[in-house]
């Protein structure tokens, strides 16, 4: 054991000295769950002090030993066992029988980011990633219906699907929806999703909505001879009412296939999200992720990272879950956060009969991340079967500022096309409306698919040529930004 380490060990009190285990001899052997927390301690404590009070708070512990403990109960404390001085990157193994039985994703992040993200005494602390022992695994659901269903479904292989947020984000009444959700298909688009809040506002009726949609839908699949599907919203005050939203998409007259359900995962919980994986396993679960931003943006240095908000979307069992634009789009998120994320939901490397899943590496500088991203795709195999000894993929859902001329560098930067892309504005500000957006779209997927430049392409493609000429002007406010900047 390093010198340093056994300094610390000295500084612990007798209650710390309960949960940590620096020589703990194999974290793989099935029994932990086991994180990775970037943790700053406050200034009246040393990393490993700050440490094992966050593996006492987030398992058995308190401030202070108490009389109360049992031997079995000191079995449930969770261990530091492993730390990385220079990073501050802390290691800790929570025994997985410490969480609710029956796959209960609720119970364990209330654990490991629970309390622990109020302590005083610690600066920063930022789950970076998890590993879930394959043991565990058989706990939890998995996704079901997955992004092969609906590529079985639209016929749509080796491209990403194509989608959008109908805009404006709210205000729309009913019918004017759906006009929007038909001219995008009509225009070639895949895949229309409510924005994420869209509820039963008074000016569009959820229930009208609904019927609209599926006029739409009619609509556009005959005159184009393709399939298309809705993600609803069905997030709601309470799971009565969220179930009811469900009912009313399946009764109404809508195959199945062609709809998804779309919850706001962080605002309306982990126990909506895992409601609809067990009573939907055959509908694509949807989750968007609004809010998420508190607990993932980089620069904030308490939550939990995108990728580990993926992982347990993943275990929850949804379908999709917005995994970020790597920073080509318009929200926070970088290649080393949004990609890997997108990455590690996607696959599992399969050894045999053991799944090991891969660690998202922690990179130090953005250009490490294309190499990291590269190596991960090269690295990962997608389980071909989805054997039962394994999980289900989870798809990237990919969103957030896009346009077409944004398709090429992310699928660059993500090195696959296996995920959904929604673009709102980048398909409802077309110069020529939506119809010409989508089509813009499904123009630009063609180029790159060709392997052909979109400028090049967009010469016998006016669509594509408009909406180059117009996304590629700064919009005013980063005009004004860079003259501000410049002055
Ligand atoms: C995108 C979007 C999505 C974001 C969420 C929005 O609209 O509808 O909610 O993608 O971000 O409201 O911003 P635009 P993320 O395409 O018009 O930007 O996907 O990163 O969770
Ligand atoms: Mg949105
Ligand atoms: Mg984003």
């Amino acid at each position: 054991m390093k010198k340093e380490h056994k300094q610390l060990l000295k500084t612990l009190n007798e209650k710390q000295q309960a949960y940590v285990n620096l020589n703990l001899p194999d974290p793989k052997n099935g029994e932990y769950l086991l994180t990775v927390f970037h943790l700053v301690p406050n200034e009246k404590l040393n990393i490993l002090q700050a440490a094992t009070e966050v593996a006492a708070e987030s398992s058995t512990g308190t401030t202070f030993k108490v009389q109360t403990e049992t031997p079995f109960s000191r079995e449930m404390n969770a261990l530091v066992y492993q730390l990385d001085l220079k990073k501050n990157l802390v290691w800790i193994a929570y025994p997985w029988r410490l969480f609710d039985r029956g796959g209960n994703v609720q119970n364990i992040l209330t654990y490991i980011v629970g309390n622990v993200l109020g302590m005083k005494k610690i600066n920063t602390l930022k789950l970076l990633d998890v590993w879930f022992s394959p043991v565990m695994l058989e706990q939890y659901d998995g996704p079901s219906y997955t992004i092969d269903d609906m590529r079985k479904y639209l016929d749509v292989y080796d491209r990403p699907i194509l989608g959008t947020i109908v805009k404006p984000k709210m205000g729309l009444t009913s019918a004017e929806y759906a006009e929007v959700a038909y001219d995008f298909w009509a225009g070639g688009g895949d895949f229309v999703k409510n924005d994420e809040p869209q509820a039963n506002q008074d000016f569009c009726p959820y229930d009208k909505m609904v019927r609209y949609v599926k006029k739409a839908m009619d609509k556009a699949v005959k005159e184009t001879g393709k399939k298309k599907v809705h993600s609803f919203n069905v997030s709601a005050a309470d799971f009565d009412t969220m179930i009811k939203r469900c009912e009313m998409i399946r009764n109404a007259g809508f195959e199945p296939g062609s709809y998804a359900f779309l919850i706001d995962g962080i605002t309306a919980g982990w126990t909506a999200v895992q409601t609809l994986r067990r009573r939907y396993p055959d509908v694509f679960i949807h989750f968007h992720r609004a809010g998420h931003g508190g607990f993932t943006r980089p620069e904030n240095p308490m939550g939990f990272t995108v990728l580990v908000l993926s992982k347990f979307a993943r275990l929850a069992g949804v379908s999709g879950i917005h995994t970020g634009t790597a920073g080509v789009g318009k929200m926070s998120g970088k290649p080393e956060e949004d990609v890997v994320a997108a990455h590690n939901i996607l696959s599992y490397i399969a050894k045999g009969h053991f799944f090991e899943q891969s660690w998202g590496k922690i990179p130090e500088k953005d250009e490490d991340a294309s190499k990291l991203v590269h190596e991960d795709a090269i690295h990962h195999l997608i389980l071909e079967d989805d054997s039962w000894r394994g999980m289900k993929k989870c798809c990237p859902i990919i969103s957030g500022g896009l346009n077409p001329m944004l398709l090429k560098p992310f699928i660059d930067i993500m090195n696959n096309t296996d995920f959904i892309t929604t673009m709102g504005a980048g398909v409802h500000a077309h110069p020529r409306g939506t119809k010409a957006g989508a089509t813009a779209l499904v123009q630009a997927c063609e180029a790159y698919l060709k392997k052909i430049d979109i400028k090049e392409y967009a010469k016998d493609h006016p669509e594509l040529a408009e909406a180059i000429k117009f996304f590629s002007k700064k919009p005013k406010d980063v005009e004004v930004a860079e003259e501000t900047e410049k002055s």
